[in-house]
């Protein structure tokens, strides 16, 4: 897909490259701080996948909503959670998006969108086709998003979600992540299908797209047109997005015995972020000094958000039974 076939002005072109930096930049940070024993709680990183939480979250709305998984610090910073708000709550303080109550796999910050992380696989695909039907009955355009990884398509939230919302036209967009593996469980042994797009076509008659996940403008284009289709009332999309994560499941996890360093390493070429910035330059689009200062702001962003996590107090213990329920009428 060339840019300008998408109509993105060089500002928007350069906020795609922007926030997969931050994205890259903060969970890189949040890394070391959890080997440091900084951050108490399991660290899922998205390194390699920053595409598809770009991609997506650049189509939507501040008001359209986004249901996230275990893996959900991008789609959070993507929505427009600020890194310090990110890193404080893995960092379990106070000044957290769930005060500290959450970690990672708890992320809320319903304000920008970000309706939760969570550390269940499959509910997200649930949870994003009952937010499109409430926002059916009320009448709104608003738009739901249910991230998933190729885990969650053999559980039976996968079919019932996808059935629901394609019965009842609901304005939903369900984004598979395959990563090519559940933990340590390849897709191909998971499934004799592993065509996600095929499946929510042929099974649910959904509009269906499988695009290259690391291609930031191939998910924005398939995200732009899912969105566009969802908020006029024309009915969910599926978007599978084939992409590879090149750190371990979880911060500290081993990364042997399932697959090989060769495979890790071909899919490090096809790194989102330095290809589309080579992408960039080479179309004109932007120069070595727009992107050096880019990659400054980002860099200064980051330092900010992780002096801000250290330095913030952890909750009282006073308040340990605030910000758990929601507030008795
Ligand atoms: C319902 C449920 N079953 C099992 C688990 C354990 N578990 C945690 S992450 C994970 C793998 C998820 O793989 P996938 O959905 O492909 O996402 P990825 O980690 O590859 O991003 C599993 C099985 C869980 N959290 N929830």
């Amino acid at each position: 897909m060339h840019s300008d076939e998408l109509g993105l002005s060089r500002e928007q072109l350069l906020s795609l490259y922007h926030m997969m930096t931050l994205i890259r930049g903060t969970e890189e940070q949040l890394a070391r701080a959890h080997q440091m024993g900084l951050v108490p709680g399991p660290c899922h990183t998205y390194v390699g996948e920053e595409a598809i939480a770009a991609g997506v979250c650049a189509a939507l709305r501040r008001d359209d909503v986004v249901f996230s998984t275990h893996r959900g610090h991008g789609h959070a910073l993507a929505k427009g959670v600020s890194p310090r708000a990110v890193a404080a709550e893995l960092f379990g303080k106070a000044t957290g998006c769930s005060q500290g109550r959450g970690g990672s796999m708890h992320l809320f910050a319903p304000e920008a969108g970000l309706m939760g992380t969570s550390g269940i696989v499959g509910p997200s695909i649930l949870q994003g086709a009952g937010a499109g039907y409430s926002f059916k009955l009320l009448g709104l355009d608003r738009v739901s998003v249910a991230f998933f990884g190729d885990g969650a398509v053999s559980n039976g939230a996968f079919h019932e979600g996808l059935n629901m919302a394609s019965i009842w036209d609901l304005p939903v967009v369900f984004v598979c992540e395959d990563n090519m593996y559940a933990t340590e469980v390849p897709f191909r042994e998971a499934t004799r299908n592993q065509n996600v797009a095929e499946r929510a076509r042929v099974s649910y008659a959904m509009n269906a797209a499988s695009v290259d996940g690391n291609d930031v403008l191939a998910v924005y284009a398939a995200s732009a047109a899912a969105v566009a289709r969802a908020r006029v009332g024309a009915g969910p999309s599926l978007i599978e997005c084939k992409t590879y994560r090149t750190r371990p499941h979880a911060e500290g996890m081993r990364d042997g015995g399932y697959r090989s360093a060769e495979e890790i390493d071909e899919w490090k070429k096809r790194d989102p972020i330095a290809n589309f910035k080579n992408r960039l330059i080479a179309n004109g689009q932007a120069d070595a000094d727009a992107i050096a200062e880019i990659d400054a702001e980002v860099q200064s962003l980051v330092q900010d958000a992780m002096e801000f996590a250290r330095s913030s107090p952890f909750p009282d213990p006073v308040s340990a039974t605030e910000y758990i329920f929601s507030a008795q009428e």
